[in-house]
């Protein structure tokens, strides 16, 4: 039997039927393993939501700023048949042999976040969507996912799960919302998997423009597309280093969340605010202080020391008790910690935050092409040092790496995503491209033995939709 090619029925008019029939293959055999998993059935629509690759302003969207993110192509899509009987039960299979079929109930969803299982995103996004639309007895899903986006990577697998699973469920349920909605629900959910990140991936994997980056904004939350600069291609390489920003939450990210939050209040009570103890983040900080990014960073020289802080020593600055300090400025993963680095975390979450936006600035003026390349790949590289020196998100792999990509002609390098492995994105002159890819491939891949090496250019993909297989 032949299957016909999905016709979309989007959330917005962004996923091309160009990109469906290149695709149709692999939704042919999506449809396959459905039928298979469970028992002949036929899904009744399918769901995409895409990776993206963050270009600059890493570490600072838990801090209110913006970001600069674009999607990639690759992408979870998830196949949905709503059941015939009533009931509250979900089943989820995985084209991956690796992820077991499981079920769970819908309307009384339990994460053990102790436990790092792929079906708790799938359960945080179902979770969350459910509770932000008020289903407390959801209808019965069959869900196969099918995902394409390398995890551990750095590209954002983990949150694309949540955002497919949360827009599948709510068309399973006929609920129709804004990108923006989508994209505000699902920052929540990642909070019931424990991280405490910003928002950049839910928000671009639903407000990707296709053929722009985008210009995220927190707080409210907007999105702006950027038009990046004739002649510049963005390459991805993945430095096979895998992160997983689960297991190492309470050494890794979630206390480098605290660290910016801890630097937040610090600053404001030290900076004379009255309400100090409302300024949560970098952001908020600054603006209750009034400052430029200069004026804060000339402010964090004054007050703050290089050497890591003790809990102890905050007690005394805030004036509050230890045990203070931990119930009201800690998480849960994070409440052992005793030893902070503020100075250089919020150093270079001010610097990255200007510099996001002085990357926007060479790309909204467009001057000449030589021009713009060589500032946007400054701007990369000081990135890329700030992350490594000051927010310590780096690994000798992802150095080693994009220093490879600079002697190979990448006018810039950077991580991406939250790093401590995963990969790095370079700026590349777009006729220099094959030539790059190939020296990178030999360089490192090959040198390092890394087989089936991660490494291909990326325009800037379109957002989530939904995939309706007429
Ligand atoms: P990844 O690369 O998915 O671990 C994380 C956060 C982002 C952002 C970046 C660092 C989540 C889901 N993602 O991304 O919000 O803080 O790190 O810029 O927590
Ligand atoms: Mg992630």
């Amino acid at each position: 039997m032949s299957i016909p090619v999905p016709t979309v029925h989007s959330l917005g008019d962004v996923y091309s039927s160009d990109a469906l029939s290149a695709q149709k293959g692999r939704y042919d055999q999506i449809r396959t393993a459905f039928a298979s998993a469970f028992d002949g059935a036929v899904p009744d629509f399918y769901a995409r939501a895409p990776g993206r690759v963050n270009l600059i302003g890493e570490h600072v969207d838990y801090s209110g700023y913006g970001v600069l993110p674009m999607a990639i192509a690759q992408d979870i899509v998830v196949a949905v048949a709503i059941a015939k009987t009533p009931g509250t039960q979900c089943t989820i299979a995985n084209t991956n042999p690796k992820h077991a079929k499981f079920s769970f109930d819908g309307a009384n969803i339990v994460i053990d976040t102790k436990k790092h299982h792929w079906g708790n995103y799938a359960m945080a996004g179902y979770k969350g969507i459910t509770e932000a639309l008020g289903l407390t007895s959801p209808r019965s899903l069959y869900l196969m996912v099918d995902g394409v986006i390398p995890a551990g990577a750095g590209l954002s697998s983990s949150s694309a799960l949540v955002c497919c699973i949360a827009l599948a469920v709510a068309r399973g349920h006929d609920k129709v919302l804004t990108k923006l909605e989508f994209a505000e629900i699902c920052t929540k959910c990642e909070r019931y998997i424990g991280t405490e990140g910003g928002g950049m991936d839910q928000s671009i994997s639903f407000m990707a423009n296709q053929g722009a980056a985008m210009n995220i904004e927190f707080g409210p939350l907007r999105a702006f597309p950027v038009k990046l600069p004739d002649g510049a291609a963005f390459v991805v390489a993945d430095s096979s280093v895998v992160s997983e920003k689960q297991v190492t939450a309470a050494t890794n990210f979630n206390l480098r969340v605290v660290e910016c939050r801890l630097s937040a209040l610090l600053l404001a009570k030290l900076g004379g605010v009255q309400n100090w103890q409302e300024a949560r983040t970098i952001l908020r900080a600054q603006n209750a202080l009034n400052a430029s990014f200069d004026a804060m960073l000339a402010l964090v020289s004054k007050h703050f020391h290089p050497h890591d802080y003790s809990l102890t020593e905050l007690s005394g600055l805030f004036g509050l008790p230890e045990s203070e300090i931990v119930s009201s400025f800690m998480s849960a993963s994070t409440v052992e910690a005793r030893s902070f680095r503020l100075f250089q975390r919020v150093s270079h979450v001010l610097q990255e935050a200007s510099r996001t936006a002085q990357f926007k600035t060479v790309c909204d003026t467009a001057p000449d092409a030589t021009t713009a390349l060589a500032k946007l790949g400054q701007l990369m590289n000081d990135s890329h040092t700030s992350c490594r020196d000051l927010y310590e998100c780096s690994c000798e792999e992802l150095d080693d790496l994009t220093s490879i990509c600079r002697q190979q002609g990448a006018l810039g390098s950077r991580l991406t995503g939250a790093g401590w492995g995963g990969c790095c994105v370079s700026l590349v002159p777009s006729d220099k491209v094959d030539a790059f890819v190939a020296n990178v491939k030999r360089l490192y891949f090959e040198r390092k033995g890394i087989a089936n090496g991660l490494i291909f250019a990326s325009p800037p993909g379109c957002g989530a939709a939904i995939v309706a297989s007429d």
